[in-house]
């Protein structure tokens, strides 16, 4: 799946990676190239006119992203737009009723994959450490009861049917009622297919989903059957209510579209993924890596990081002029203390540093120490954190009582900073700095 438009984007992104400039007219040339692959691939025709022209406005509106070529600044963009219309980094969740158990209701047309994903979400969630229960009322298909079952039982998982029942609002109240007694906190719900859209069997979809009163209601789409798919889920979500996505048989050799539509067309997030007829082949929805599958992995990581280095070599050069020009504040020392700490606990980041490491086997860094710093220097106002000789007696009794400490320890964060700004004076004279290198606290 989405290898069509993997390999149509990987064209595009190559013309544009080494462009310094790019003019409207090259603009225009690569989104008119993606445009048809979107089509191509089966995406909704207002997705991909929304998708071109928000890539358009922001490109011709911002300035090229630090780090980045003018290229580079387009390849992210269509990133972060495919990132967007598939629904942001993470997979949604699961929503939960206020008391288990969450039933979560499976709708939608013939043969897309309910009975399967019936079986899939059941073991996921017990994966993960839950109490899960599957019941079917499918009365349409006479063997739809026993396929649920046999999938169940292969996973160890209760199985609640009734084939003598044949009515369906009947056999929804029973197989509820028995699963409820059991104490799951999650019952999957298999409903019938539906071919297709047919008022009856929507108005008995409505009512059982009234019934049981489920925390989700998930539309099983076929990735595979394209724009139809779209249209029959509109229907569903008209008549229904749907509160989710779970995409099937995303390892056909299908154009993938569907994946992209969806979400926008329906405004509810697609929340699993099948690849394969196995038990196994079942993941949450990670909007990233498909994203990352369409325009290439390697190339969307290589962006990043040169952003990254771009920023930290920005602030590094902003800190290294303001020792300079020694007006390293307060608020300067907070960054650096919560900058180092961010690494990770001082005693590794220390022992990690070539000639120390074995040297200071029995060193113990007092983290509290940087947490008081911190909580200290956050109970100053911007002013004192600029200016600290102003804090007199009085500032330093309400910075104390801020911050949870005693004024003589206010005072000595203060005595610390003075220290570390000799030292940068020092170093700023000399042009070098002098080892072995004290840290003031
Ligand atoms: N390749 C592939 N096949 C799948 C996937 N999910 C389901 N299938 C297959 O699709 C076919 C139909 O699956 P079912 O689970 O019976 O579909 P259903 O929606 O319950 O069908 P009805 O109850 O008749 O509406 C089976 O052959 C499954 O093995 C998937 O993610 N990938
Ligand atoms: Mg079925």
């Amino acid at each position: 799946m989405f290898e069509l438009l993997a390999e149509k984007f990987s064209s595009v992104i190559d013309r544009l990676k080494g462009a310094k400039k790019i003019d409207e007219k090259t603009l225009d040339e690569a989104l008119r190239d993606i445009r048809v692959a979107l089509l191509d691939a089966d995406v909704h025709v207002d997705v991909v006119k929304q998708f071109i022209t928000d890539i358009k406005q922001k490109f011709l509106g911002q300035e090229v992203i630090k780090g980045l070529t003018a290229g580079e600044t387009i390849i992210k963009l269509l990133y972060d737009e495919t990132l967007s219309i598939l629904g942001g980094q993470e997979p949604p969740a699961l929503n939960k009723s206020e008391k288990p158990p969450t039933i979560i209701m499976l709708v939608g047309l013939q043969g897309t994959g309910k009975t399967t994903t019936a079986g899939k979400v059941a073991k996921h969630l017990k994966s993960k450490g839950f109490r899960v229960g599957v019941a079917s009322v499918d009365v349409r298909r006479p063997a739809a009861a026993k396929q649920l079952c046999t999938l169940a039982s292969s996973i160890d998982i209760p199985c609640f049917v009734d084939e003598e029942e044949k009515d369906a609002l009947k056999l929804t109240e029973k197989v509820i009622e028995d699963a409820k007694k059991q104490g799951f906190s999650y019952i999957i719900l298999d409903t019938a297919g539906r071919l297709h859209i047919d008022q009856e069997l929507m108005e008995e979809l409505v009512k059982i989903k009234e019934k049981v009163k489920p925390a989700e209601v998930l539309y099983v789409a076929d990735a595979m059957q394209g724009q139809d798919a779209i249209n029959t889920a509109q229907e569903f979500h008209k008549a229904v209510g749907l509160t989710g996505v779970i995409l099937t048989k995303l390892d056909g050799d299908a154009r993938g579209g569907i994946a992209l539509s969806i979400r926008k067309i329906l405004g509810v997030p697609i929340k699993f993924i099948g690849t394969g007829e196995k038990i196994d082949n079942f993941e949450p929805f990670y909007p990233d890596r498909i994203a990352q599958r369409i325009l290439g992995l390697g190339d969307i990581q290589t962006l990043i990081e040169k952003m990254q280095a771009a920023i930290d070599e920005e602030k590094a050069k902003q800190m290294a002029e303001k020792v300079m020009n020694a007006e390293f504040t307060l608020e300067d020392l907070r960054d650096q203390i919560r900058m180092i700490r961010s690494l990770g606990p001082m005693e590794q980041i220390l022992k990690m540093i070539p000639g120390i490491g074995g040297k200071i086997k029995d060193l113990k860094v007092d983290e509290k120490q940087f947490v008081k710093i911190e909580a200290i220097i956050n109970s100053m106002t911007p002013e004192e954190r600029r200016k600290p000789f102003i804090i007199n007696g009085s500032r330093k009794k309400r910075i104390a009582r801020g911050s949870g400490t005693t004024i003589l320890e206010v005072n000595k964060v203060l005595k610390q900073y003075e220290e570390m700004k000799k030292m940068m004076k020092k170093i700023k004279k000399s042009g070098k700095m002098n080892f072995p290198f004290k840290l003031p606290f």
